[in-house]
């Protein structure tokens, strides 16, 4: 087991079997508050209404780019009670494709079933190309809009839900402080807020190091500032290259563009050498 004392064998065969998994109060307490006190500021600060779109929700405020937005954001996409997941699933190469924030507010109706994956051009089912991890930043229940899930649809073949499908779903309840991994493939929805209170959650979405990022890192984030990331983050933003080859920057590793040393590519390496990376990168 990691230090995070997380079975991640058992969760991996529930993830595999359903297409997603709870990992239930790993968050710490303190950052969960931080994380919810920061949204609110960003919001404020910048003046941040509801979405235009029905599928954003125009009862839902959405703050992309977070990474953009302050040091507490930095946290989240190498927090170790949920990166290591992610690296099981995607391999220790991948990539953070967004961080955003999605606040559902009192009124927020439904969102279509769809799945995360679905312009990918690839046909289903196949290996998890991208990875949603979303963080509870207040607790995640039925009435206030928990995630609509629809379990095993991660293996349908051929086809993504049209926006008007209707399926059988489960929501994704879970206390504050708790983490909830999803398929790419997988079918799911925002639900229904019916309280009066906000449904607060970070989405820290992952994807393969092979894949374009949904949110476009290295203009999103000024180079100055990535420059005071930790390492970790820094390579999963794309500051690294994929294979030891994609990625490079006039035939070096983007990292030193932060000042960092940099990997040697795959084409300085011995043949070793690059067996040796390939199998670290899928253990
Ligand atoms: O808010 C949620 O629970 C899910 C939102 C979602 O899936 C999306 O916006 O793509």
């Amino acid at each position: 087991m990691p230090a995070s004392g997380i079975d991640l064998d058992a969760k991996m065969e529930a993830f595999e079997r359903d297409g997603f998994v709870v990992f239930e109060n790993v968050i710490e307490k303190d950052l969960v508050e931080e994380i919810r006190e920061e949204l609110l500021r960003v919001e404020r600060e910048h003046e941040i209404g509801f979405r235009e779109t029905s599928f954003e929700g125009k009862n839902t405020v959405r703050i992309y780019n977070l990474l953009a937005h302050g040091p507490t954001f930095w946290k989240v996409p190498v927090h170790p009670a949920a990166l290591p997941f992610a690296e099981r699933v995607l391999d220790r190469e991948l990539q953070l494709s967004s961080l955003s924030s999605i606040t559902l507010c009192p009124g927020q109706g439904a969102q279509p079933l769809h799945a995360d994956d679905q312009l990918i051009p690839v046909p289903k089912p196949h290996q998890p190309f991208t990875l949603n991890c979303i963080w509870a930043i207040s607790d995640f229940t039925e009435e206030n809009g928990a995630t609509r899930l629809v379990p095993g649809s991660h293996k349908a073949s051929g086809y993504n839900p049209g926006y008007d499908i209707e399926r059988d779903t489960v929501a994704g309840e879970m206390p504050a402080g708790s983490v909830l991994f999803w398929h790419g493939s997988l079918w799911h929805a925002g639900g229904t807020n019916r309280t009066d209170e906000r449904r607060f959650c970070v989405a820290n979405y992952y994807c393969a190091g092979f894949m374009r990022q949904q949110e476009n890192q290295y203009l999103g984030v000024p180079l100055e500032e990535a420059k005071k990331f930790p390492r970790r983050l820094q390579e999963l933003c794309g500051y690294s290259v994929y294979r030891g080859l994609y990625g490079h920057v006039d035939n070096a590793d983007p990292i030193t563009m932060l000042g960092r040393e940099g990997s040697k590519l795959t084409w300085e390496r011995t043949r070793e050498e690059v067996l040796n990376d390939l199998k670290g990168a899928a253990d």
